[in-house]
């Protein structure tokens, strides 16, 4: 009898110590504003309202760097990109001049070659470590040789693509077939738009583990991303963001052009997946057991404008790297809440392992911090300063003042009074610009001391 008590208590104590599973989606390109709930737009994305209605929406969220590779890389090591070495987009510009890449020519060129340095640590291999089952469906973006693709960085499952943009039907990144199964190739779904393939293996992964085993899905969308596409494979146009006409065709009168109708529809197509994915997990009894956090990877790239924030996509201004943010976990966060705390994507890392109820080894170098407690309201954010650095344009946040010097504008502003940052301060505050430049130099100091390797250095 005592021992039949005993494990059941135990039983009771181990299912309520369960991980919760952890679903991480990213947008591509999705800007700042570019919310339903925000109010701001006519854009629809009922179930990421759903999410913000269930958790907590942080309106002052950055990421890493102003475009795709190196803000993802953050989220997956909780590192700056100048620490993990991926600092720079994994890329062959020369498409940007119509360049047709054959295929033998592809398998050696940069976005062959290049990827997150094997030794970084990701989070499929802490989650992993932990015991939970871990998959990636969508883009990647952390280099496609075997070493890098996610079977070798902890992940158990990977569909999706390896480089980071392709054309949303043919799947192909400028002619090269891009789509992946695990570590191979496949065209198995050509001409099926990518969003509805992505929910449909990112469905299966889930219904394969939820209730049997915690689980980590990784669910980075290409969309609202341009189609990687040339324009002499599209009628001499580049076909921008693609979508199905059905969706388009809920966005035609209340917008201006049929580019932002097709920016539009692909954000509500993603959405439903994304209500796909809550269902899934709901039907399976683990909706209070499983964490949801959204993000962008970048600031918006320019459909309909990053207003009331400054600039777009690829700029150091707040609208290249402020994102919208989501985090629900039932119970756990409070429904509801809008925070103003500064929160960074370095911060995910640090939650999730957290969450998950483990730690990072001693031997991780690690930028960000639990967040729980700052987005539960329990505590201010720990975080009071952050550094971009993209190339020779630079920029810092310490308090409330930023600091830019870059190709496409400078300034110091007082995001305070000024988020727009309309005001440049430079000349009234020179004692803040000085102290600001200094900041960014003992960080940029504290970066090169840091291990000398990374794929545009060395391994
Ligand atoms: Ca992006």
């Amino acid at each position: 009898m005592i021992v039949r008590l005993l494990t059941c208590l135990l039983a009771t104590a181990s299912l309520a110590a369960a991980p919760p599973n952890i679903v991480l989606i990213v947008s591509d390109d999705q800007g700042w504003p570019d919310l339903g709930c925000m109010g701001l737009k006519p854009i629809q994305t009922p179930n990421l309202d759903r999410l913000a209605a269930a958790g907590v929406r942080a309106t002052q969220f950055y990421v890493t760097w102003p475009a795709c590779t190196p803000s993802r890389s953050s989220l997956l090591t909780g590192r700056y990109p100048q620490r993990n070495g991926l600092y720079d987009m994994v890329r062959n510009d020369l498409v940007n001049y119509g360049h047709r890449f054959t295929k033998e020519e592809y398998a050696v060129s940069p976005e062959m070659t290049l990827g997150l340095d094997p030794k970084e640590r990701t989070l499929g291999n802490l989650l992993k470590a932990a015991g939970y089952a871990c998959g990636v469906v969508g883009k990647w973006d952390m280099g496609q040789a075997k070493r890098y693709l996610p079977l070798q960085r902890g992940f158990d499952f990977f569909y999706g693509h390896g480089n980071n943009g392709i054309d949303y039907y043919t799947h192909e990144r400028y002619g090269i077939p891009s789509l992946f199964r695990g570590n191979v190739r496949t065209e198995e779904d050509k001409g099926t738009y990518v969003t509805e393939v992505f929910r449909r293996e990112a469905l299966y992964f889930v219904n394969e583990h939820a209730g049997r085993k915690p689980f980590f899905l990784y669910l980075p969308f290409n969309a609202p991303h341009g189609a990687s596409t040339l324009a002499e494979d599209n009628g001499g146009q580049k076909p921008g963001v693609q979508a199905p006409e059905a969706y388009k065709a809920r966005f035609r009168d209340k917008v201006k052009d049929e580019k932002l109708a097709g920016y539009y529809g692909a954000v509500a197509c993603m959405d439903e997946a994304i209500g796909a994915v809550m269902e899934a997990v709901a039907q399976a009894g683990q909706t209070e057991n499983t964490i949801f956090l959204f993000l962008s990877d970048n600031g918006g790239s320019g459909n309909g404008g990053n207003a009331p924030l400054k600039g777009s996509k690829s700029t150091m201004w707040e609208g290249g790297l402020r994102v919208p943010f989501l985090l629900a976990w039932p119970g756990r966060v409070p429904a509801g809440r809008v925070t103003d705390e500064f929160l960074t994507s370095l911060e995910i890392l640090p939650t999730l392992l957290a969450a998950a109820g483990t730690t990072a080894p001693k031997d991780l170098d690690l930028d960000g911090f639990d967040m729980l407690p700052v987005l539960r309201g329990d505590q201010p954010s720990p975080r009071t300063e952050m550094f971009w650095q993209r190339r020779s344009d630079r920029a810092a946040r310490v308090g409330h003042w930023k600091w830019l010097d870059s190709a496409k504008g400078k300034g110091l502003y007082d995001l305070l009074s000024d988020p727009g940052e309309t005001r440049d301060l430079s000349s009234e505050k020179p004692e803040v610009l000085e102290m600001m430049r200094g900041k960014f130099a003992a960080w940029r100091a504290a970066m090169d001391a840091t291990e000398p390797r990374g794929p545009f250095r060395d391994y």
